[in-house]
């Protein structure tokens, strides 16, 4: 990846692309295999037109030591089975900090240090600190899309077995009143 020089990045809300943009990733629902607790659901989800739970659109500063790449998700509103849709979760291997700044919508995001669960609510304006060592799930707790610029450093790298095998502590569900957490080990 070449370095790149100092610069403005715009965001377009309505469109959802960053100025001058970089690399987009699409998540489905299929691209979430083992995330959900209830795997019938998630598989009935996939058959019944596969929906995009999220996307992530990142700026051109690439992703390697030293450099400070940026990307903008946005979750879409849901559910599955009654757990909220999320992003796929992930540590970064190398334990590096991160931060987060909420832009549209209500989210939430949850984070785990392998005991502990912390849980921070974003709204616009929040900015939201991920100490190195905590993984990190982002959640959608409203009913519009829920949109946050994420900073972090280009050296940290995204390690996605570790949520697969030691889970994020905790599920986020849609209750009556409100967000209600459950322990993984209820699953
Ligand atoms: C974010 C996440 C983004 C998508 O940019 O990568 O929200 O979530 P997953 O990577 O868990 O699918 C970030 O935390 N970067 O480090
Ligand atoms: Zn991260």
């Amino acid at each position: 990846s070449l370095p790149v020089p100092p610069m403005s990045i715009r965001f377009d809300p309505a469109g959802g692309t960053l100025q001058p943009e970089g690399p987009t990733l699409t998540r489905r629902m299929s691209d979430l295999e083992g995330l959900f607790r209830d795997h019938a659901a998630w598989e009935q989800a996939v058959a019944d037109g596969d929906p995009v739970v999220y996307s992530v659109v990142s700026s051109r500063v690439p992703e390697v030591e030293r450099e400070l790449p940026q990307s903008i998700t946005t979750i879409q509103p849901g559910s599955t089975a009654g757990e909220l849709w999320m992003t796929k979760g992930h540590q970064h291997p190398n334990h590096q900090g991160e931060i987060y700044l909420g832009i549209s919508g209500h989210g939430g995001l949850l984070m785990f240090n392998g005991t502990e669960t912390e849980w921070v609510d974003m709204t616009p304006g929040t900015i939201g600190y991920m100490p190195p060592g905590w993984a990190h799930r982002s959640i959608n707790v409203g009913d519009e899309p829920y949109s946050f610029l994420a900073v972090y450093p280009g050296g940290a790298g995204h390690d996605y077995g570790w949520v697969l095998e030691h889970g994020m502590g905790r599920r986020v569900l849609a209750g009556e009143t409100g967000v209600e957490f459950v322990d993984y080990s209820a699953d």
